[in-house]
């Protein structure tokens, strides 16, 4: 069965930032200090869905959707990170399962999309290899309250992105720029990763998943500088994070001048660790949004420069819009890990707009309901290339918290008043569920 749904993630429609028991996330810090996101937006309310969440069930059922992708906020449910676990947060997500499923729709949760405890951010955040383990207690209770009805799962949200933005740049909560110093914390997520797939399965998950961010690389030229470089930056962020996950090894990253053990004082990559890193998985969450063209690097410091993709549309976010990059890339994967690829599920994609309603209150996104159509015939298309893919899922189902650009970039179906909460489905809501119900 393909599953067709939509995303989101706790910190950026949940808001009742401190209600019901809740800890401090590395969000609620960043956001909290001036300068770090646009306008000083925070999540302290966003979609208030934490009070809304049953209109929320109502809009995915009037879509008609299959699933829903959301996910659970770490220190809702153990506010320290570790210890103490909370019932009442337990209980909000524990409501909208039953809720979900009392509409046929498949509940998707992923137990971490960023929104690490301030309380485990205050021992070193994922740079510590002790946060991977009280990452898997936390996937055990969570499991142990829900894995009787939640059938799929999802460890880990983009960890290239967690890793590249919030701790090598630091435009990203903990909002850190170690550049390559922020190794360790790719290692740190893989392993939580997969200590958390054996907690999940030791508490009767029946399917395990990873969400990587990836994106085809494009090198500026035929050079042979220019493909060396598309070469390491097709390294750093895609096939660090699959290839553990797949092949059980880190891929070579001597382009950076290093090794994953050479970035940490001990030994980073212990023995056996990617033997818990590789276990194996019902299915690989890919999540794309645009290619990336790379050329030579111009200056010192990483070993390529992003020379930006020209001549195709773009959205709101100045992204490129390239439908046939995700039929590429889905493809590429397929060619790469062969027959250890498990099925595919492309577990988000989207544009940002800017949606503003007419006069007559409608939200007329004809470029997102291009956006779409063209990416799910690329989907069509890599599954007639061979490529098993089981899922799609739009990202996202509200406009939200859209992170360093706060509630700036659109991406929902449904449009949301950030001053009311008011939500009104868009055009393209209405040609998704026209388009469901086939
Ligand atoms: O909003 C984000 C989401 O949290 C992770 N993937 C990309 C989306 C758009 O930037």
């Amino acid at each position: 069965m393909f599953l067709w749904g939509t995303a989101t993630a706790s910190y950026q429609i949940e808001g009742a930032a401190g209600e019901d028991g809740k800890g401090a996330s590395i969000w609620d810090t960043f956001t909290h200090e001036p300068g770090r996101v646009r306008d000083g937006h925070t999540g302290d309310v966003a979609c208030d869905h934490y009070h809304r969440w049953r209109e929320d069930v109502a809009l995915l059922a009037g879509l008609g959707a299959g699933a829903y992708r959301f996910s659970i906020a770490w220190p809702r449910v153990v506010p320290d990170g570790k210890g103490e676990t909370e019932p009442r947060g337990l209980d909000f997500y524990d409501r909208l399962v039953d809720a979900l499923l009392a509409e046929g729709i498949t509940p998707v949760p992923t137990l971490f999309h960023w929104d690490l405890p301030q309380a485990l951010q205050d021992l070193g955040g994922w740079m510590n290899r002790d946060i991977s383990h009280h990452f898997a207690d936390y996937a055990a209770v969570v499991a142990d309250r829900l894995a009787d009805r939640v059938e799929m799962w999802i460890t880990l949200n983009e960890p290239f992105v967690h890793m590249a933005f919030g701790y090598g740049m630091g435009v990203h909560a903990p909002g850190q720029a170690l550049l390559l110093d922020a190794l360790p914390v790719a290692h740190h997520q893989l392993l939580g990763h997969g200590l958390a797939t054996r907690a999940l399965r030791a508490a009767g998950a029946r399917q395990v998943l990873i969400t990587n961010n990836c994106t085809p690389v494009w090198p500026a030229s035929g050079s042979e500088a220019d493909l060396a470089a598309a070469d390491a930056y097709d390294t750093l962020h895609n096939r660090l994070f699959n290839d553990p996950v797949l092949l059980g090894a880190y891929p070579d990253l001597s382009a950076y001048g290093t090794t994953m053990n050479t970035v940490a004082d001990s030994p980073l990559v212990r023995d056996g660790d990617l033997a818990i890193i590789s276990a194996p998985l019902d299915g690989l969450g890919i999540n794309y949004y645009n290619p990336t063209r790379i050329g030579a690097p111009t200056e010192p410091g990483l070993p390529w420069a992003d020379v930006g993709v020209t001549g195709f549309p773009t959205t709101a976010f100045g992204w490129p819009v390239v439908p046939d990059g995700l039929r590429e890339l889905l493809t590429g994967l397929k060619e790469r890990y062969g027959d250890r690829l498990p099925p595919v599920y492309v577990t988000e994609n989207g544009c940002s707009q800017d949606d503003v309603p007419g006069p007559d209150g409608v939200v007329d996104d004809q470029g997102r309901i291009a956006f779409l159509d063209g990416h799910v015939q690329a989907v069509e298309r890599a599954a007639e290339q061979g490529v098993d893919v089981r899922g799609y899922f739009v990202w996202s189902l509200l406009d939200n918290f859209e992170w360093a650009e706060g509630y700036h970039q659109r991406f929902g179906l449904v449009h949301v008043d950030f001053e009311t909460g008011r939500r009104t489905p868009k055009a393209s809501y209405a040609w998704l569920r026209d388009r469901l119900k086939g």
